[in-house]
């Protein structure tokens, strides 16, 4: 096992992989940028390295810093959190040249899931159900009508390099296509400096449901279920939840099976998350996340089952500690993000922070970087929180997350708690009856924004 993990992030995550580390007698290296002196991760680590300005680009995207960093306190492997460079194939061989120890996927899985067209095709040829659409890249015009005409309208157009929703457009008909198609093109090549495009048939109302997978790099891989992460504002998550609403017994059987499966067979190693659009009963792949996510916490409430000691001992070299049988769904879990937000707009609202008094009691977890006293910095994401309630099923979580949002205080900043609390008051949340859209819909509705 590691004697020394750095941890290559900043906020919650950086304190969830520390407390891992500390649970498992390894000592914790914290990174920071000038910004973050008097970030609760330095505070909490066994050490700390200043490792460049506030930029990211200039200290937590650093690759030279960071292994610098290493060298420096002794540290043999490097836990990327989420974000940052945690999917960064570079990255992750830069580590291995200088003996270190990624935690996380090989650079070659990193690269291939990075390429979304790569990516469809490696999931397609490992059995997992994809969107219909083209093979691979669209070069011109007569293509995309081509594909159009095989699939049916609507369609969407995606970037290659894209992802998280940038550089989407969608076609209802051939006209709407020839415009959609030449601006997709343009866009992608101003934002990724790459302008190839894929078009898939636009699914109208899906649910996103991910399916937690989990490899030893050895051929073995499990699934933890999946979570339903509809609820999103502008490609990002807001709420979400384990089990998803939708999603049977078998259902969920059937595709993990498929998932674990794939992953197995390509010797997967750690935690990964494979992304669905979910609609009329159907599963279709979208996207594959070569990281830990913002959200794990749901699968681990409900599985028991600590993902970033799981992540820790296969980059050791070590067997995972559960196999598919042992794993059973107790329950149900609802994160939701807590962001230095003002409300209607979202607009970011760093500053210091008076008073962080978090919940607790029976069922409740709060993933925080806070403490009283605070100052948020500006130059970072504005997620300052996750709380994660569970019980024994979905009503018993929605009390749960009243009861802990009604404890929750953080004083001298604005933040999305009220958010939840009107959420919660809605009849589509509390019966779990919601797509991609109704989030925007909802907030179209109560703010006219
Ligand atoms: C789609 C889609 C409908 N049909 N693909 C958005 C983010 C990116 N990961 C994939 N996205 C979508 N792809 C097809 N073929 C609708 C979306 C989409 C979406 C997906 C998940 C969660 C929220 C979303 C909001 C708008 C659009």
């Amino acid at each position: 096992m590691f004697e020394k993990i750095l941890i290559a992030n900043r906020g919650e995550i950086a304190l969830r992989v520390i407390r891992a580390c500390q649970e498992m007698g390894i000592k914790s290296v914290a990174v920071h940028s000038t910004a973050d002196t008097d970030a609760m991760h330095v505070r909490m680590a066994d050490e700390s390295v200043c490792i460049g300005p506030a930029p990211s680009s200039e200290s937590y995207l650093s690759k030279a810093a960071i292994i610098s960093a290493c060298e420096i306190t002794g540290a043999q492997a490097v836990h990327p959190g989420y974000g940052f460079l945690s999917e960064n194939a570079a990255f992750a061989q830069a580590l291995e040249d200088h003996g270190l120890t990624f935690i996380g996927p090989s650079a070659e899985h990193i690269r291939i899931m990075g390429d979304k067209i790569t990516a469809k095709e490696t999931a397609k040829a490992l059995g997992i159900p994809v969107v219909p659409g083209s093979d691979g890249g669209v070069a011109d015009f007569e293509s995309a009508i081509g594909v159009a005409a095989g699939i049916g309208f609507p369609v969407i157009i995606k970037a290659t390099a894209g992802g998280g929703g940038r550089g989407m457009k969608v076609a209802k008909n051939a006209e709407e296509l020839e415009v959609a198609f030449r601006t997709a093109r343009s866009e992608a090549k101003n934002a990724f400096g790459n302008d190839e495009v894929y078009i898939e048939k636009y699914l109208q109302k899906p649910r996103h449901i991910e399916i937690q997978v989990f490899g030893d790099g050895k051929g073995k891989a499990v699934h933890l279920g999946e979570r339903d992460c509809s609820l999103q504002r502008r490609h990002q998550k807001v709420f979400e939840e384990a089990p998803g609403p939708a999603i049977t017994p078998a259902m969920r059987a059937r595709i993990g099976k498929v998932c674990a499966d794939a992953v197995a067979k390509i010797n997967y190693i750690g935690a990964g998350t494979i992304e669905f659009l979910y609609e009329d009963g159907e599963f279709y792949f979208i996207e594959m996340n070569t990281r830990l996510q913002v959200e794990h916490p749901v699968t681990e409430a409900i599985f028991g089952v600590d993902l970033v000691r799981e992540q820790i001992r296969v980059a050791a070299g070590l067997e995972m500690s559960f196999t598919q049988d042992e794993l059973e769904i107790n329950g149900h879990a609802i994160e939701v993000r807590i962001n230095a937000e003002k409300l209607p707009n979202f607009s970011p609202c760093p500053g210091r922070v008076r008073m962080f008094h978090a919940p607790g009691g029976y069922g409740v977890r709060m993933d925080s970087a806070l403490y009283s006293g605070y100052s948020i910095p500006p130059y970072y994401d504005s997620l300052i929180g996750k709380l994660i309630v569970h019980g024994r099923d979905r009503p018993e979580a929605l009390s749960r997350l009243r009861r802990a949002l009604g404890e929750l205080v953080v004083d001298g900043i604005d933040t999305t708690t009220p958010l939840f609390h009107a959420l919660l008051a809605e009849p589509d949340i509390q019966s779990g009856n919601y797509t991609i859209h109704w989030l925007e819909k909802w907030l179209a509705n109560q703010f006219g924004n």
